[in-house]
């Protein structure tokens, strides 16, 4: 049995002493953070709601500006280098790391920042492919130190949006606003729930007891972009259909569950189960913010449960390993709730958990998990910390 918690690297010395070994000379230091979410799944494309949390989980970016327009990127993780200009015309994806770090520079450039050249090291400490963002963690942390270098006022939603931007026109991820907003408004000790259609977050305490508990079941099933634009363009299509009853509908946000019920004959069978996890959900999501304010764990259990049922049957984006993680923690004592978070087809469960309980039940999790699947798993406690910051 490996020890737990597990050893981490650190993600901020990796970026400085990298950067001194590259390029030499004084730097600055912008690190933001993975997240998890909560409960809120599938919903932030929808215009919904969503309550995630930023996790100690860091992606670390050292810069110094230089008097030219190009951006010289260093991969701490992959030893890699990449020189980009960022005058017209733009590289085209090349389908790896780096389009996270040129997608940003290029998404803020056409958002109307003026940007300056810059040596670059990133260093990412959030496992890749995880669902815990470790994407959001590089864009945020490369925009934050970009715009800082170059002279910008730090604002956090325009960053948020141009991150997202990043992701949807150079990766070519249709992803929502979810992880990029996490991980550049991230408060400590806090989840947020974020209304996707405003932007307005309401910051909700994470009882001091209670510990975020995450274990990435050590799979990531093939075809999960393909399948998450496929999701997407479902959701599109239950509205377009359902705007002939219901005209001027612009998200399947402003569809109620008994609107629903009375136009279910509009839909095919698959659009309506899709249609349906997501105005279950936005209503779990709320639920669940007057749950944790009341403290009733109880509810936040059964929420979370509910939430991970219907993203297994009628979302279909759990998979067998995600059930099995799930499933163990619903029989540990000081488990209060266990779900997938994120996008699905692998990654990692959330588990909210008592503070006492939460080496036990780690332990016994990855043991259980590791005798039903054969897949040796890792366990991870984390707190909610705050979004993008500088570093000294
Ligand atoms: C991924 C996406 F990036 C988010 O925008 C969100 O849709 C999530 O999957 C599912 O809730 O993390």
């Amino acid at each position: 049995m490996p020890p737990f918690p597990q050893t981490r690297l650190p993600v901020t010395d990796v970026a400085r002493q990298t950067f001194a070994q590259v390029f030499g000379g004084p730097r600055r230091i912008f690190r933001a953070p993975g997240r998890v979410n909560l409960i809120g799944e599938h919903t932030d494309y929808n215009l919904g709601f969503v309550m995630p949390a930023a996790v100690d989980l860091y992606c670390s970016v050292a810069i110094a500006a230089r008097s030219d327009r190009e951006l010289h990127v260093y991969s701490a993780h992959f030893a890699e280098k990449l020189v980009c200009d960022l005058e017209p015309p733009h590289p085209s994806p090349r389908g790896d790391w780096s389009d996270y770090v040129i997608g940003t520079a290029i998404a803020l450039e056409n958002s109307g920042f003026e940007l300056r050249g810059a040596n670059l090291v990133v260093s990412g400490e959030v496992p890749l492919g995880s669902g815990l963002s470790s994407s959001a963690a590089i864009e945020v942390s490369t925009g934050a130190a970009l715009l800082n270098v170059s002279g910008h006022t730090l604002d956090r939603k325009q960053l948020a949006l141009a991150c997202q931007s990043a992701e949807n026109e150079f990766v070519g991820a249709r992803c929502g606003i979810m992880d990029q907003f996490i991980s550049a408004h991230g408060q400590a000790g806090h989840a947020l729930m974020l209304d996707c259609r405003s932007l307005e977050a309401t910051s909700l305490p994470i009882p001091s007891d209670v510990r975020l508990l995450v274990s990435n079941t050590g799979v990531k099933h093939q075809h999960a972009a393909g399948e998450y634009n496929a999701r997407r363009r479902q959701c599109e299509e239950g509205v377009r259909l359902l705007s002939s009853a219901l005209p001027g509908l612009q998200s399947l946000r402003d569809v109620s569950a008994a609107q629903l019920e009375q136009h279910k004959r509009l839909l095919p069978d698959l659009t309506y189960k899709l249609c349906r996890h997501v105005v279950t959900e936005n209503e779990r999501v709320l639920q669940m913010a007057d749950s944790l304010v009341q403290g009733n764990l109880a509810a936040v259990g059964k929420l979370m449960a509910d939430s991970h049922r219907s993203l297994r049957n009628d979302y279909e984006v759990s998979c067998a390993e995600l059930d099995i993680m799930v499933d163990i923690a619903a029989g540990l004592p000081g488990v209060i709730g266990a779900r997938m978070t994120g996008g699905g087809f692998g990654g990692c469960t959330v588990n909210l958990v008592e503070g006492r309980a939460a080496e036990s039940v780690g332990r016994e999790l990855m043991a259980q998990y590791e005798a039903r699947t054969g897949i040796r798993p890792e366990t991870y406690i984390l707190n909610a910390t705050d979004g993008v910051t500088e570093v000294t």
